[in-house]
C-alpha cells in the first residue's frame, strides 16, 4: 500500500527563456508539469509514499517524464506506454513578475497545449490496474482529466463512485475552460464528479466562473456531499468546511503567506499536497491549511510548475510549522 495514488496526464513543459508574449520568446527550457504528478512529487519529497498512474507515449518525452517523476521518489511502475499515441507537451509564457501574495492571479499567461489525442487521453477504466489504484489511503484526482476525452471522464466516474471500502477520494476541481471541447458541459460534469468525492479543493474564482457560486458558504450549501470542502481564496487564504461525526460542519480559515510571486502555475497543486500531507499525519485542520499555504508559497516563487524546496529545507520548515502555536 502507498499513502497516495495520483492519476492524471503529465506533460513535458516548455518554459520560456525570457518573459513576454509567446510570439517573442526565442527559446524554451524543458521541464515537467501535470497537476496530479505535481502533487505526487511534492508529497514524495515530503516523505510520503506516492504512486503516479498515467499513460505516456513510447517517445523520448515519455521516457523523460517517467524518469523525472520517478526521480522525485514517486512509484511510476504502473504508468502505461502507448506505442500509437504521443506524450502530451505544452508551452507557456512566464507571466508577469509581480510582487503579490499567495494565490494572487498576477499571471496573464499564454498556454499552448499539444495534448489532443495524447497517450494519456486514451486512459480508460478497463485499462487500469484496480489493485494499483485501490491499495492506497488516498486517491487524488483533478477535473483536468474529465476534459481530456470520453474514456478519461469514464475513469473519473468510476473512481468517484461511492463503493464500500474505497480509499479517501481527493479531487481538485482545476476548471480549465480552454481544455473542454464542449465548454458548456464542463461545469455540470465537474459538479457531478465533486459529489462523489470525500475531500474537494476548489478556487473561489473557478467556482464563480464554473457554477456562479460565490464564497465558501454558498459553495457548501450547493455541495454538501464531500466530508471536507477546501475553498481557496487567493490572497485572502483558504476556508475549510469539515463535517464532524454529529453531522455539523466546523469552519476553519487560515490566511495565506505573503510572497513575491514568480509564476502562479502549480501553486494549487502544491497547496493540495501540503493539505494532504497534513491529512495523512492527522493534523488539526488549521495545521493542514498552514502546510498547504507553505507549499503553495514555495511553488509561487519559482518559474516551473513544480516548486518544492529540497527535502532537507522542507523538513526543517515543516518541523518549525508543527512546533508553532496554531492559535
Ligand atoms: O496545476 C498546474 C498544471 O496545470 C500544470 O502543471 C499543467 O496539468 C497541467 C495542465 O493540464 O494544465
Amino acid at each position: 500500500d502507498v499513502d497516495v495514488v495520483c492519476l492524471g496526464e503529465s506533460m513535458v513543459t516548455f518554459l520560456p527563456s525570457l518573459p513576454g508574449r509567446l510570439a517573442d520568446v526565442p527559446s524554451f527550457d524543458r521541464a515537467i508539469g501535470g497537476a496530479e504528478s505535481n502533487v505526487a512529487c511534492t508529497l514524495a519529497r515530503t516523505g510520503h509514499t506516492t504512486r503516479w498512474i498515467s499513460r505516456v507515449g513510447t517517445d523520448g518525452f515519455g521516457d523523460h517524464l517517467v524518469a523525472a517523476i520517478a526521480d522525485c521518489g514517486v512509484d511510476t511502475r504502473h504508468v502505461q506506454r502507448d506505442p500509437l499515441r504521443p506524450t502530451g507537451i505544452y508551452f507557456r509564457t512566464a507571466g508577469e513578475r509581480a510582487t503579490g501574495v499567495d494565490g494572487e492571479a498576477t499571471d496573464r499567461a499564454e498556454v499552448l497545449y499539444y495534448r489532443a489525442g495524447s497517450a494519456a487521453s486514451a486512459m480508460a477504466p478497463g485499462l487500469l490496474d484496480h489493485d494499483a489504484l485501490h491499495h492506497a489511503r488516498i486517491v487524488h484526482l483533478t477535473g483536468i482529466t474529465a476534459a481530456l476525452s470520453g474514456s478519461c471522464l469514464d475513469v473519473l466516474r468510476t473512481l468517484t463512485r461511492r463503493t464500500p471500502g474505497r480509499p479517501l477520494v481527493s479531487f481538485d476541481v482545476n476548471y480549465r475552460v480552454g481544455l473542454w471541447r464542449n465548454p458548456a458541459q464542463g461545469p455540470e460534469i465537474l459538479l457531478d464528479l465533486v459529489r462523489g468525492c470525500d475531500l474537494v479543493f476548489v478556487g473561489e474564482d473557478e467556482a464563480e466562473a464554473a457554477w456562479d457560486l460565490h464564497g465558501p458558504d454558498a459553495l457548501r450549501d450547493a455541495l454538501p456531499e464531500p466530508a471536507t470542502l477546501v475553498v481557496k481564496q487567493g490572497a485572502a487564504g483558504a476556508t475549510v468546511h469539515d463535517r464532524q461525526a454529529d453531522g455539523t460542519d466546523t469552519v476553519t480559515h487560515a490566511p495565506a503567506l505573503k510572497v513575491d510571486i514568480v509564476a502562479p502555475v502549480g501553486a494549487g497543486d502544491a497547496f493540495a499536497a501540503g493539505f494532504l500531507s497534513g491529512t495523512l499525519r492527522e493534523l488539526p485542520v488549521h495545521a493542514r491549511l498552514r502546510h498547504g499555504h507553505l507549499m503553495a508559497a514555495a511553488s509561487l516563487t519559482v518559474l516551473g510548475d513544480l516548486g518544492t524546496p529540497p527535502a532537507r529545507a522542507l523538513a526543517d520548515r515543516l518541523a518549525a510549522l508543527d512546533a508553532a502555536d496554531w492559535g
